[in-house]
């Protein structure tokens, strides 16, 4: 079928977007972009993931409502992805109604047919993974993220995945590419094979989610929810469902690997039990990291891609990100790689490529591309082997390999330059050297062309802009898979030539990193409570004395936080790296309590957090927060505690 339809994840919006999501989002838009150039019919989801306890509660933090928050950062990243001109079809929010009524349709489906039934259930939640956890024993850390969890005593809809374990098992092994890549795949199927537990898809203790249908005491578990949006998007259980019969099943979805289980298991069993048919396949990438970590808000390492696009353009992040990271594999973020790449394969590369070879049109032909004397063979065919390569690799998500092998061609074109010499057959001025002068020229032109169609899915400005320059109009409205050597018409006008990729020097680096690290210790916007006791709208009275009012100390957000991770900063003595849980997220704190204590004395331990204060760095680590102590004249700092046991992400007042 002549039909191709891609989806991202939905992101969380308790968090800004970073280059994490801008890079599977990206990923989608490349191949999206690909697909329609070789002429299939295309639709490419995108959205926002907006309900849940998690959500909740990230918008208590901010003193904002839960539709405040989401409507704010849902913003956010549609207005990022129109900037960078990513070209989705639709953008879902779970919030919206359409998607409420597909979900409420789909949870009655599932229970019409019997996999849906009410138990009770006493255990372990994890509220940020938003997950029920096999533990036992109240507080147990959550096997995925380490925080802990939460005891839930409630009754519930469950799903009866139990009765999925044969037929997932049946999935993986008859349809080998459901799950990609290979590693993935196999995880997923011990998992499944180690036995699968019924799973609670409704929760009754907060209340920021689509209510169950005919029970309306209860909201849908999150991920039922969240996962449903790639049906729903397309009028799933609704009148206008056209697009959900013409465009599903989802030919590729793309995840990060920390969500595989959600849809390699979860997934599947809910449609099955719908009887609605299944995605072709899931394709899981690795984690960008930065700073040696995965690029996470709760770790504070983000980068925002806003900074990349300021400084060095969309094309840029787009291809760094592409080439630099083998996809499925974790790859490290920096802004010195991004700028050594961009100066090498696209302002060198590329870029210099393209300028030279129009430029040389220009100068010995008037502007019209020449006619070729002769057929320049080893050229044409690494072209011809390009081509095909490309497509392989693309078709497997191998975005580098594919890149590299473009690249390859970018490489060879150079060195034949440069053997050829045309300036030299331009001097020569006698017939052959006139007529090789045309070969050389045209070959260099005809290979740049092949290039920028290539590339045109990952680097779309830039290509575009080569595109006019040859002279050959529109990229967009160019047929990817009729191209072949030899398609060049000898006589084309070129455009105005035009540099593509100014080279970058070594100030952007230092721009780049100034900017994120301005982002990172601005204060943050003030919250503005919508609910509460008061709104400070003017400064508070001064009081005699020295005193403070009431109202300046409500500025100080103290928080309970649990220590996840406690360990010596190298070279300070006073200082340790602390990562403090405060229930919405898991905060990096440097403290000055080394001299008191052992770091793996405070693991586990409960601290009070001064959570609003701007963050700053300590010896290169950022601290984000202040932990509260005693600190006795001449003595050593004395953490202050609790002696009853308080939950975590208490505010203290
Ligand atoms: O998990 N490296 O949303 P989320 C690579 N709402 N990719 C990254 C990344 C990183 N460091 N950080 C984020 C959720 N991503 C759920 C999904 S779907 C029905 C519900 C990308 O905001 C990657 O695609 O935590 C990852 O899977 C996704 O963002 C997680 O986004």
């Amino acid at each position: 079928m002549n039909k191709f339809y891609i989806t991202t994840p939905i992101y969380y919006v308790n968090a800004r977007p970073h280059i994490g999501h801008a890079y599977t989002t990206i990923a989608c838009d490349t191949v999206a972009r690909r697909e329609r150039m070789l002429g299939v019919d295309t639709y490419f989801l995108t959205g926002t993931d907006e309900h849940g306890q998690k959500i909740e509660r990230a918008a208590q933090a901010a003193g904002k409502s839960p539709q405040q928050l989401t409507d704010e950062v849902s913003a956010e990243f549609r207005k990022l992805w129109d900037r960078m001109g990513l070209t989705y079809d639709d953008f879902i929010r779970t919030t919206e109604d359409r998607h409420k009524k597909s979900v409420q349709q789909l949870f009655r489906t599932i229970r019409d047919n019997g996999f849906i039934y009410k138990g009770t259930y006493t255990g372990q939640y994890c509220v940020y993974d938003e997950l029920y956890v096999d533990a036992t024993e109240p507080g147990a850390p959550c096997p995925e993220c380490g925080r802990p969890t939460e005891t839930v005593h409630e009754e519930n809809y469950f799903f009866k995945l139990s009765a999925f374990q044969d037929k997932l098992l049946h999935l993986y092994t008859e349809q080998p590419d459901f799950i990609r890549p290979e590693t993935r795949r196999n995880e997923v199927m011990s998992f499944v094979r180690s036995g699968l537990r019924d799973l609670s898809v409704s929760r009754s203790t907060f209340s920021w989610g689509i209510p169950v249908p005919d029970d309306p005491r209860h909201v849908i578990y999150v991920w039922l929810d969240a996962l449903a949006n790639y049906i729903t998007a397309l009028g799933y259980g609704r009148d206008d469902d056209k697009l959900f019969h013409k465009y599903w099943p989802a030919d590729v979805q793309m995840i990060g690997k920390e969500i595989v289980r959600f849809h390699c298991v979860y997934w599947p069993a809910f449609l099955m039990a719908a009887g609605i048919a299944l995605p072709r396949g899931i394709v899981a990438h690795g984690w960008l990291l930065f700073e040696e970590n995965k690029m996470s808000k709760s770790r504070g390492n983000i980068v925002r891609a806003e900074t990349i696009l300021d400084v060095l353009g969309t094309d840029a992040l787009r291809y760094f990100l592409l080439r630099e990271i083998v996809f499925g594999q974790d790859g490290s973020f920096s802004f010195d790689a991004l700028v050594q790449r961009y100066n090498s394969d696209l302002a060198n590369g590329l870029g210099n490529l393209a300028s030279r070879t129009l430029t040389m049109i220009t100068r010995y032909f008037g502007g019209a591309v020449p006619t070729p004397a002769a057929v320049d063979g080893t050229i044409a065919d690494t072209a011809r082997k390009v081509i095909q390569e490309f497509g392989a690799a693309f078709d497997q998500f191998q975005f580098s390999r594919a890149l590299e092998g473009a690249w390859g061609l970018v490489a060879a074109v150079d060195r034949y330059i440069v053997e050829n010499a045309p300036w030299a057959l331009d001097e020569k001025k006698d017939e052959p050297s006139r007529a090789r002068l045309g070969t050389v020229l045209y070959t260099s032109a005809e290979a740049l062309r092949i290039v920028t169609a290539l590339a045109h899915p990952v680097i779309p400005e830039a290509t575009a802009r080569i595109w006019a320059q040859l002279g050959l109009g529109e990229i967009r409205k160019f047929a990817l898979s009729g191209l072949k050597w030899g398609e060049l018409q000898p006589g084309t006008r070129l455009g105005k030539v035009e540099p593509v990729f100014p080279r970058a020097d070594k100030s952007a680096i230092e721009r780049m990193q100034k900017m994120e690290e301005q982002e990172r210790t601005a204060p943050a916007a003030e919250a503005k409570p919508v609910a509460g006791p008061k709104v400070i709208t003017a400064p508070a009275a001064a009081a005699p004395d020295g005193k403070i009012t009431i109202d300046d100390f409500a500025k100080v957000e103290l928080r309970v936080g649990q220590v996840k991770v406690a360990e010596r900063v190298p070279k300070a003595d006073k200082l340790l790296r602390l990562e403090v849980d405060l229930g919405t997220e898991v905060r990096q704190v440097v403290a000055g309590i080394a001299e008191s204590y052992a770091p793996e004395t405070l693991v586990g331990r409960k601290v009070v957090i001064v959570a609003n204060l701007a963050p700053r760095k300590l010896r290169g680590l950022e601290s984000n927060g202040m932990i509260v102590a005693a600190s006795p004249e001449g003595g050593k700092a004395i953490l202050a505690g609790f002696l009853e046991d308080v939950p975590v992400g208490t505010r203290l007042k």
